[in-house]
């Protein structure tokens, strides 16, 4: 059955935008119909697909207002969009904004549109805290038809800070497994200058003071003392400026390149032989994930869902957070051991594509849609 789904995402602020977009380029490979309510084109829509539509949210600054009323505009414009293009579902990722802004469009549209909520952190682990947010948040997570979580441990969050009246169920996140996989770009270690048997040391994320940067850092000094090794950090962010002098000053100018925002990070994957993310906070850890699709296993904190996408010993090793020295000592064993390197390379392939595979978590969201109209 072909069902109009109504999706609305931060089209640009990472992991959730990612995953909402690329759910939403599947669910129209499977003939449903995508409607992406949002401020601006998600931006991994690269290509044309006939039933995909856009509708643009307008935030107009009047002088009266102190701020742009966004979340009045949205919900204005998914009301529009349920009657006109008559949605079977709003699928919203945030509880807040977005959640209470569907349950507004949904009143202010009459028609008995489903909502379902996916949880991906930020909205939880850092709001969750502010109680001038916290009764809201309920609010959205409560009003939705179902209510998803990209892990475990963010249920629990959930259930610890916000004390919903809600069943919240897992759906782990998925990439596009056609676009992570391993693929020749050797010839990128030359233009990097990385050296033969030089290791390579990957860590993608926004630079923000939860992704820890100086802990990748500090822990690449002591790695290289003992490995040959380069650094590559990709992306940028608030953090950038005190990363880049913690560089200069351990004087490793040199071994660490900074890439700023990369498109095509299955190109770096294959060149990479670990990935690092030491995050403080993290439900998931999308990045991992894409890391590991391409076959390099991964070293992350023991925090949030990361436990749920690096298996200790298996696929990658889990830290705890801000021990560099153990990141140090768990990197230096794989990278100097080759038969273990391959293994928790294959393993990490392997979780890629089992347990997080796109087709299974499309199933289960499909599902969730199918159970509700
Ligand atoms: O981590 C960020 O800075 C971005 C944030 C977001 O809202 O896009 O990522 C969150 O959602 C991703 C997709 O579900 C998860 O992989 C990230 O772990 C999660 N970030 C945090 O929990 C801090």
């Amino acid at each position: 059955m072909k069902l109009r789904i109504g999706i609305t995402c931060y089209p640009t602020v990472g992991g959730s935008g990612v995953v909402a977009t690329e759910l939403g380029k599947l669910l129209a490979e499977k003939g449903h119909e995508i409607h992406f309510i949002t401020s601006s084109i998600p931006f991994r829509i690269n290509k044309m697909y006939h039933n995909i539509y856009f509708h643009q949210v307008e935030v107009n600054q009047y002088s009266v207002f102190q701020y742009p009323p966004y979340d009045i505009a949205l919900a204005n414009k998914m009301a529009e969009i349920i009657k006109r293009e008559n949605l079977d579902i709003l699928h919203v990722h945030y509880a807040i904004p977005h959640a209470v802004c569907a349950i507004l469009g949904k009143q202010m549209s009459d028609r008995d549109v489903k909502i379902v909520t996916t949880l991906h952190g930020t909205d939880i682990t850092v709001l969750g805290y502010d109680p001038s947010l916290t009764g809201a948040i309920r609010f959205g997570i409560e009003k939705s038809d179902v209510v998803t979580a990209v892990s475990n441990a963010l249920v629990d969050q959930t259930h610890d800070l916000i004390h919903p009246d809600k069943e919240i169920k897992t759906v782990y996140n998925f990439i596009d497994e056609r676009v992570y996989r391993p693929v020749d770009s050797s010839e990128l270690r030359k233009e990097y200058g990385i050296a033969q048997g030089e290791k390579v040391i990957i860590h993608v994320s926004n630079f923000r003071g939860v992704k820890r940067v100086s802990d990748v850092v500090a822990s690449f000094n002591l790695i290289q003392k003992e490995i040959p090794a380069k650094l590559l950090l990709v992306g940028d962010g608030p953090e950038m400026t005190v990363v880049c002098r913690q560089v200069k000053e351990l004087g490793l100018n040199d071994r660490v390149l900074f890439l700023g925002k990369q498109d095509n990070l299955e190109e770096l994957y294959s060149i990479s032989d670990l990935k690092l993310l030491l995050s403080e906070k993290e439900s998931f850890g999308l990045v991992a994930l894409e890391a590991m699709a391409c076959g390099v296993p991964a070293i992350g904190t023991d925090i949030g869902g990361i436990p749920e996408v690096i298996e200790e010993g298996f696929n990658g090793y889990i830290c705890k957070v801000g021990d560099v020295e153990e990141v140090s000592s768990k990197a230096i064993g794989l990278l100097s051991n080759e038969d273990l390197h391959r293994s928790l390379s294959d393993n990490a392939l392997e979780t890629a594509r089992t347990k997080f595979h796109s087709k299974k978590i499309l199933g289960q969201y499909e599902q969730i849609y199918r159970d509700l109209v």
